[in-house]
């Protein structure tokens, strides 16, 4: 397998600078390295070119375009990675997108689904499921899978939805965090929703197990979108909006483990690090660590 590692260094999507920092911290933490110990292939194809903040205006951070800030930016990088993640999978690679917030899902999908039919693993503390008029931030980070799959506002919005991405190939996995109307619009759908009370009942391994069986069930590959805030902020507090009751060291790993068991793994994506709010790098160093096992890294 050979796996493209694409930098996103945006932080457009939310309020807290630092998580541009991301793909610079993540390949510190020895990204190469360790998938290489995983056994696979990995080309570092760099950045995509970001404009810096400081550079626009800085007005856009209020809410603009309905209530959806730095929508214009977005749309920017936005369009930008999806060429480069549908080029990828063209070539017959595994992208592995680096956020960046998660503002940049609408990419990554976008591009894995150019010509194809596509699912969906979400492992998130959140649903990331607003609409400009929903969202309580104006954040787009927090609305990337209502974009990409063409819900309400984000219909006909060209460059963000993601046609080949269907509503019954996405399973959340974790969630703990979801604004009230973002709760009644996921229920809404045709979605499937494990929350972290679903991991205390049936365990991490039975949860995985069937959220990658709705993600690949009759389409072409599964796109795996890790945010980090997904994690428990005992171990991951690099992030911007950590929320108390994640998962544990090995239940990630194990769930990351599960990822690679699958054959279908065709793009994946790790967000949110934002290595201003950790001490040294910890935050970093498990996403390596995660993705690592999510390709194919074993003990024995
Ligand atoms: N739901 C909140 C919002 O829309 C928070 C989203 N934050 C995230 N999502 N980190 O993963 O702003
Ligand atoms: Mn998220
Ligand atoms: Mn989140
Ligand atoms: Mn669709």
């Amino acid at each position: 397998m050979t796996v493209r590692i694409i930098g996103a260094p945006t932080d457009y999507g939310q309020d807290r600078r630092g998580v541009d920092m991301g793909p610079s911290a993540i390949r510190y933490a020895g990204l190469s390295d360790a998938l290489a110990s995983a056994g696979v292939d990995a080309i570092d194809a760099g950045d995509l070119t970001v404009p810096r903040a400081e550079e626009r205006d800085p007005d856009a951070r209020q809410p603009s375009e309905g209530n959806a800030k730095f929508l214009q930016e977005i749309e920017e990088v936005t369009t930008a990675l999806t060429d480069r993640v549908a080029d990828s999978v063209a070539a017959g690679e595994t992208p592995l997108v680096l956020g960046g917030d998660h503002s940049v899902a609408i990419g990554s999908l976008c591009g894995s689904a150019r010509d194809a039919e596509i699912g969906a693993v979400w492992f998130d503390a959140h649903g990331d499921y607003n609409t400009p008029t929903t969202s309580p931030s104006g954040n787009v980070h927090g609305m990337p899978l209502a974009a990409a799959l063409g819900h309400a506002e984000w219909d006909g919005v060209d460059w963000a939805n993601a046609h080949g991405l269907r509503e019954e190939n996405v399973a959340y996995v974790g969630l703990r965090a979801l604004d009230d109307s973002e709760r009644e619009a996921i229920r809404a759908t045709e979605m499937t929703a494990y929350t972290m009370s679903d991991i205390d009942e049936r365990g991490i391994t039975d949860v995985v197990e069937a959220a990658l069986s709705v993600a690949g069930d009759g389409v072409d590959g599964v796109h795996v979108s890790l945010d980090m805030d997904w994690l428990d902020p005992t171990i991951a507090p690099g992030v911007g909006t950590p929320v108390r009751g994640g998962v544990t060291y090995r239940e990630a790993h194990h769930a990351m483990e599960l990822v690679a068991e699958t054959d279908g793994l065709r793009s994946m994506e790790v967000v949110e690090v934002n290595p201003v709010l950790d001490e040294s790098n910890e935050t970093a160093s498990l996403a390596v660590e995660l993705a690592a096992s999510a390709f194919g890294k074993r003990i024995l």
